[in-house]
């Protein structure tokens, strides 16, 4: 039998918004204008609350914070893209997700603050707290969506994670079991151009993130992660796959602008030229372009919509603080285990905890 091609693969690459902030119409989700301003809206509060978490942690009022800058298109396109009903598995650095689905910026204060109150879950938002073993979120997706499979539900899950993730086994299994099972996954890979300080070239030699999707027979697509209308019509496309038992990886290629947490110094590892560059493609502004350029937005509305994020915010801290209390490290060991296992137990006691343990 003669050598011959048995299979192709080939990745395709969306965008919507295009950096000067035209529109590719044929690809354009149907957003009434309302919708288009409140998820402008959303990115500049996350935007606004990262620039105030930073300035907390500086002053001691907050613990290690994970912020966003620059991945606020590729969040809140994505996360909007969720009906009510579908699941959200989230990372450590999914502030902007989290505020398009509802969450108020309190309780990602309460996270960053070490209070539990910021990890919970409440019944009615299908939103996971935040898990920090990187790519382990994966599985929990995988099996979140084979259980909307198993049940016969019209709904579907989609998890974040970063490109650093993709090296992770965790991630190859997710997408492996997902694809065998017809888990109702989607798995949106936030490639922000590092994993702290390791470059995105250094992570793996493949041409895209997307194609990692290919041996686990399920699609992958790339998007422009800086374009929240690509993203969400990207995801939006993916979810209704998922939602038949169609797992989908998306790709949105964007940038971490700031730092990789407050514990980090990017100058060490990076060039302020290529900072400059992604910080010509920021996706708050690009897609202000566009609103102004459509009219949906004009200059006097601008204002108006920062004044009420900084109102906004301005309370959302208020209440953050009355709530504020003093947290025990020891606390770690009392949220996932009815019982310690004797490891932890032990670990606990080093903390001047009980050993109780069994
Ligand atoms: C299993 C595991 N290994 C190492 C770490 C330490 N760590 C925290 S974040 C991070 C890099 C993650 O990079 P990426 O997946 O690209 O996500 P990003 O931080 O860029 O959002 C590492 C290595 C961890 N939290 N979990």
């Amino acid at each position: 039998m003669p050598r011959e091609s048995i299979a192709e693969f080939a990745i395709d690459r969306m965008q919507v918004l295009a950096p000067d902030g035209s529109v590719d119409e044929s690809l354009e989700p149907d957003l009434p204008e309302e919708r288009l301003r409140e998820l402008y809206r959303t990115m500049k509060l996350s935007r606004r609350l990262d620039e105030r978490a930073i300035a907390l942690q500086r002053r001691g009022e907050l613990g290690t914070y994970a912020p966003a800058i620059g991945q606020e298109g590729a969040q809140v396109g994505s996360a909007a893209a969720l009906s009510d009903d579908d699941w959200m598995v989230t990372s450590f650095r999914e502030g902007p997700a989290y505020l398009a689905r509802g969450t108020p910026p309190h309780v990602l204060l309460w996270y960053a603050m070490g209070m539990e109150e910021g990890s919970a879950v409440p019944r009615e938002t299908h939103n996971m707290p935040p898990s920090i073993p990187v790519g382990s979120q994966a599985l929990h997706a995988t099996g979140l969506g084979w259980g909307q499979e198993i049940a016969g539900e019209d709904a579907a899950t989609l998890v974040y994670f970063g490109d650093g993730a993709t090296s992770e086994g965790d991630v190859y299994e997710a997408l492996n079991l997902a694809g065998v099972y017809d888990s109702h996954a989607v798995f949106l890979c936030q490639n922000n151009g590092y994993a702290i300080s390791v470059p995105r070239e250094k992570q793996t030699r493949a041409e895209t993130l997307a194609q990692k999707a290919i041996a686990a027979g399920i699609e992958g697509v790339q998007v422009d992660g800086n374009d929240v209308l690509g993203t969400y019509a990207a995801t939006r496309e993916a979810l209704e796959r998922a939602r038949d038992g169609d797992p989908v990886f998306v790709e949105a290629v964007t940038y971490r602008r700031s730092l990789h947490t407050t514990a980090d110094d990017p100058t060490v590892y990076r060039l302020r030229e290529e900072e400059a560059e992604w910080e010509a493609l920021d996706p708050i502004e690009r897609f202000e372009t566009h609103l102004r350029e459509r009219g949906a937005l004009t200059d006097e509305r601008i204002a108006e919509i920062e004044a009420d994020v900084e109102d906004e915010l301005a309370s959302e801290i208020e209440l953050a603080n009355e709530a504020r209390r003093e947290v025990d490290p020891a606390d770690m060991f009392e949220y996932v285990y009815e019982t310690l296992p004797p490891e932890l137990a032990r670990q606990r006691a080093a903390f001047g905890g009980e050993a109780d343990g069994e």
